[in-house]
């Protein structure tokens, strides 16, 4: 059993290897990160009409998201109030109503329970049917778009919840026009922890150059000059921002396409050509650079995305050991249908199931996650002390910001909330207002 003192040191910036393999610690993050936190569902333009849905997972829990007739979104737990069997067995659809396969109780898009077979003549009036809709999801609320659940009805809302991290989100969500997450999600098993990929789409530029260098060569991609660690991306190149809430991001300066392929790449930088001018009129020119620039970020607990690599993850926790990860491609939703076409198809040769930039990091996220099984090596501490020390606050951007393209910054900022979560006894004690966390980032230091 791990000691929760001993798990996380934001000062030193240093975690502890069982955090990605203790059960015990596993059951803990599934009360009090996904029990507590706004977990995503899916974007709004996944479910347009009344009685669209789609199912999603919030932790382990497998949740129904339906459109309902006065225009909103509610969310509820896909199992059924009988005998617990799944309601709904597709991924996606449009209904009037959810009968459960077992017995065929049937549920309204409301939740509500509508009907019992043979109601009257087997329970003789006994069943309370107010009692039994399906359980419904405390919070579900949307920003620009994308849909988010929360179990906690006591919890702080979706927009305090993003925080800082939403300046950053608007430049892709709003200033690009808005976006769309194309098509149905590609989803795969990876046996690692959940945490293992977060963290490494939350602030990992590091390994780009050296675990992705032949994928880098064959695509010939704007990041191919990093294959293989021959060059250090310039001083200056990028920044990396941490925020109060562990959603953190990296941005290399101007390089928007990313690990598209070149000719993608070639079209996607002569689209947003077209659009940076009125951008920056609109929203100044830092954004409108940012939104030339690409991102790498993950919201917390368990979303990823590349802005510019046009990709959107959610890693699905299912046991310390094994995760399930669903990839979108996200595309601006005035792109023009071929270059949108050339952008899914980029998404899903890099990172989608049988991507090439996907199987590189496979193999590095199962052996983080698997290895300290091992009694001796769960006992080692994982070092995030790149950059340490020269964490700062600027005027222009929120949040706390590490001045170069390559370093740990977000890193120690998602686990110095993760630590933080796991040991709030409820958001009632939370005190939005507190700007500590800050100088618990800028102090740090080994
Ligand atoms: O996957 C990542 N963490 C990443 C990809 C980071 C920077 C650039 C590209
Ligand atoms: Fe980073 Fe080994 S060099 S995990
Ligand atoms: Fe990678």
């Amino acid at each position: 059993m791990y000691a929760m003192d001993d798990l996380i040191d934001t000062k030193r910036g240093l975690q502890s290897a069982s955090m990605f393999i203790d059960p015990h610690l596993y059951e803990v993050e599934m009360e009090k990160i996904f029990g507590r936190c706004w977990l995503f569902l899916t974007h709004e333009s996944a479910i347009p009409n009344y009685g669209d849905f789609v199912t999603a997972k919030m932790g382990e829990d497998e949740v129904l998201v339906v459109r309902q007739a006065d225009g909103t979104v509610k969310a509820f737990l896909n199992v059924c109030r009988h005998r617990g069997a799944r309601v709904c067995p597709v991924e996606a659809g449009n209904r009037r109503a959810f009968v459960c396969s077992y017995h065929g109780w049937s549920y309204a898009a409301d939740g509500s329970l509508a009907t019992v077979p043979f109601e009257k003549e087997l329970y003789g009036g006994k069943i309370d049917r107010c009692a039994h809709g399906l359980k419904e999801v405390a919070k579900v609320d949307s920003y620009r778009g994308f849909l988010f659940g929360n179990f906690d009805p006591g919890a702080i809302s979706l927009e305090d919840y993003l925080g800082d991290v939403r300046w950053y989100l608007d430049i892709w969500m709003e200033a690009s026009g808005g976006v769309e997450l194309i098509g149905a999600p590609a989803r795969s098993i990876v046996h690692c922890n959940w945490k293992a990929p977060t963290e490494n789409f939350v602030g990992d530029a590091y390994h780009v150059g050296w675990t992705h260098a032949s994928s880098l060569a064959v695509s010939r991609s704007m990041f191919s000059p990093m294959s293989g660690n021959q060059r250090l991306p310039p001083a200056g190149a990028g920044a990396q921002i941490a925020t109060r809430f562990g959603h953190g991001l990296g941005i290399l300066y101007d390089v928007n396409p990313g690990g598209q392929p070149a000719q993608t790449a070639e079209k996607i930088l002569a689209w947003q050509a077209t659009k940076k001018g009125k951008i920056a009129e609109k929203y100044g020119e830092l954004k409108a650079r940012f939104y030339g620039s690409h991102l790498n970020g993950s919201l917390f607990p368990n979303v990823s995305y590349l802005w510019g690599t046009n990709t959107f993850k959610i890693w699905q926790p299912r046991g310390p050991s094994e995760t399930e990860v669903w990839t979108w491609a996200i595309a601006e939703k005035d792109t023009p249908e071929d270059l949108k076409r050339d952008i899914y198809n980029g998404v899903h040769g890099t990172f989608g199931t049988a991507g090439y930039w996907e199987a590189d990091d496979n193999d590095n996220m199962e052996s983080a996650s698997l290895l300290p099984t091992g009694w001796q090596s769960r006992k080692l501490r994982l070092n995030a002390q790149m950059g340490i020390g020269n964490d700062t606050v600027m005027d222009e951007m929120p949040g706390v910001i590490g001045q170069a393209a390559i370093g740990e910054t977000s890193y120690r900022g998602y686990y110095r909330f993760y630590d933080e979560i796991l040991k709030l006894p409820s958001w009632d004690a939370f005190d939005l207002n507190d700007e500590g966390w800050k100088q618990q980032l800028i102090d740090a230091d080994c």
